[in-house]
């Protein structure tokens, strides 16, 4: 049981939902180590979405808003921890839902299939039933990717994730938006957008960003987006976790 009064609540309810989820066949072994990397970089930038983060989902959300076939790219660790926000912006933006494994077994897939069909997701492709195609330059199982989804997608979602595949999306000319605590991984400096903060803190953000944005001019959208700089986003929450240690 856990206990509301615990100073560190929050974070035990979200390991509790680690495990859950490991219990459930839905995360990865490696996701729990996944998770507490995640909690170590959460620490360092103080456990709180800061301005740099608030100003890079509303960027998150103009790329969403003018990209003609954006996916949501899901793994075990999103799915353990905010599938209910997955399936909100999926509806919230008509855009498919597909399950992408680093540690693809038939069984992992029917879980977290069931997750996201019991939440109402509309288009969940990567099931196994799907049609797949090998991402070029890409060995292993996160290479077959749906045929109507991340392949013809021009924007992907793919948080929490480690570094093979971004810059093999990237070389195929898809925008790429990806969360991560870590400001120095592979996959955070070579995506578009990276939004460094903490997934559960993330998603209702981004949602808000996207209603937010939603009516708003095209033109105003890109104009953002050609003002944002990755690399100059990823310099302000590297100096963020500096200024903790001051
Ligand atoms: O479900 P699968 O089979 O696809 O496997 C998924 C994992 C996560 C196990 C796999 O992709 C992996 O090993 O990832 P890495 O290399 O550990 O990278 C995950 C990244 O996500 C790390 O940089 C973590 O800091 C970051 N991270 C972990 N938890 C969170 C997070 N970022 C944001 N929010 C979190 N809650």
């Amino acid at each position: 049981m856990l206990n509301k009064d615990h100073p560190r609540y929050e974070s035990l309810l979200y390991r509790q939902k680690i495990v859950d989820a490991h219990k459930n066949g839905i995360l990865a072994d490696s996701g729990m180590i996944a998770h507490g990397r995640g909690e170590t970089f959460d620490y360092l930038i103080g456990e709180k979405t800061t301005a740099n983060s608030l100003n890079t989902i509303d960027i998150a959300s103009c790329y969403f808003l003018t990209r003609k076939r954006p996916v949501l790219s899901v793994n075990g660790n999103t799915t353990a921890l905010v599938a209910e926000d997955i399936a909100e912006l999926s509806s919230l933006l008509d855009i498919p839902v597909e399950i992408n494994l680093y540690y693809r077994t038939p069984e992992r897939i029917r879980n977290i299939e069931r997750v996201y069909k019991n939440l109402g997701v509309k288009e969940l492709l990567g099931t196994d039933d799907d049609d797949f195609i090998d991402t070029p330059d890409l060995n292993g199982p996160r290479s077959p990717v749906s045929i109507d989804g991340i392949s013809k997608a021009d924007l992907v979602f793919i948080p929490l994730e480690d570094g093979d595949r971004a810059e093999k999306l990237a070389a195929l000319k898809k925008d790429i938006v990806n969360v991560d605590l870590n400001p120095l991984s592979r996959t955070a400096v070579t995506s578009t957008v990276t939004i460094v903060d903490n997934i559960v803190r993330v998603m209702p953000l981004l949602i808000d960003a996207v209603r937010r944005n939603e009516d708003v001019d095209r033109k105003v959208l890109l104009e953002k987006i050609d003002s944002f700089s990755n690399r100059e986003n990823l310099d302000n929450a590297i100096s963020d976790i500096l200024k903790r240690f001051e």
